[in-house]
């Protein structure tokens, strides 16, 4: 497979999840169900990973924790999930860091562009000291964050023309996530963003509302964007993580045995999810391509370029989201790559 002109195979070759192990939690501890919806379709990643998750908890309780997943905004897109969690209406969701600003703003550092040079590199971040002190600002807001899964490196797509360079970008018309740095990064190369839903984003681009959008490859085929969207670029702009998240008021009527499981699920969820995230992203790519995207592939330079263009996104935003906190993050990252 992956040979030029072979026809990728429709589904990809995935590690398995893990065996369950732990021990079945006994006792009169009650029956509970979690709704959990999420953004993505039954084919993402992020859905298998909670498939996994419902396996845990179902499996170390013999079916008393119940897990129903709504997939496809279903339910309500990110926003609309977390509040609900916020109300009690909700369990759990399983959103990007962006849309979560308004809650905790410090997570905008991850919405700065090229902050990450590698998956690994996000994973020291986001598993380290730091990424927990992110995690329990949630802390009263109404959630309880759990686990930092990855949403993955973010290339750009439209149904215009090939884009190589920040000049290609001038004057698409370009849905963007629900954040004003996302907002700012492309309108800085000359487009014109729209924050919207990401359920919204397939019609709108059939009906040419906008020209385009920006997601990882494996929400770009699984969400059938290909099917409007003639060109793609590796541009991996933003790396955004997802955040694994239930409802405070859910978490506290829970006993203490079935918060433990939860937490020790999630992170598990995250651990599987990584892998199979970084799994999908390649294998979508070539999958696309054989849905007839064009796909451009910039060299280290033409990335660079559009690294340099965006740098006054940094001065902006710097400032705003606390300097200390992103020179922690950049000084973090350099000395991962350096080790
Ligand atoms: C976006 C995000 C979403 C996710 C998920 C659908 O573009 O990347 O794909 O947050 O909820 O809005």
């Amino acid at each position: 497979a992956g040979d030029e002109g072979t026809a990728v195979a429709d589904e990809p070759e995935l590690t398995p999840p893990p065996e369950i192990e732990g021990e079945v939690i006994t006792g009169d501890l009650g029956e509970y169900t979690i709704n959990f919806g999420i953004g993505l379709s039954e084919t993402s990643p992020q859905y298998r990973s909670v498939e996994y998750f419902r396996d845990i908890l179902e499996e170390r309780t013999e079916g008393r924790l119940q897990v129903r997943i709504f997939p496809n905004s279903q339910v309500g897109d990110d926003l609309q999930m977390m509040n609900a969690l916020q109300s009690g209406t909700l369990e759990m969701t399983y959103p990007s860091t962006s849309p979560a600003t308004g809650i905790v703003p410090e997570l905008a550092v991850f919405d700065l562009p090229f902050l990450f040079p590698s998956p690994e590199a996000a994973d020291e971040v986001l598993d380290s000291e730091l990424g927990q002190e992110m995690l329990d600002r949630f802390d009263g807001t109404g959630i309880k964050a759990l686990a930092f899964a990855e949403n993955g490196y973010r290339q750009l797509t439209n149904s215009q023309r090939p884009v190589e360079s920040p000049d290609d970008v001038r004057g698409l018309d370009l849905r963007v996530m629900e954040n004003p740095i996302q907002v700012d990064i492309w309108r800085t190369l000359g487009a014109n963003p729209t924050s919207m839903a990401f359920g919204e984003v397939f019609s709108a681009m059939e009906q040419g509302v906008v020209d385009g959008q920006e997601n990882p490859w494996s929400t770009i085929l699984t969400s059938n964007f290909y099917e409007v969207q003639g060109y793609g670029s590796e541009t991996r702009h933003v790396y955004t993580p997802f955040i694994i998240m239930i409802s405070e008021q859910f978490w506290n009527e829970l006993p203490g045995e079935y918060q433990e499981l939860i937490q020790e699920a999630a992170e598990k969820t995250r651990d599987y999810q990584r892998i199979i995230s970084r799994e999908y992203d390649q294998w979508s790519k070539e999958r696309l391509r054989d849905e007839g995207m064009e796909i451009t592939e910039l060299t280290d330079e033409q990335r660079r370029e559009f690294e340099e263009a965006v740098q006054p996104v940094y001065d902006r935003w710097a400032p705003e989201i606390g300097e200390e906190l992103v020179e922690r993050v950049q000084e973090m990252v350099a000395e991962f790559e350096e080790r």
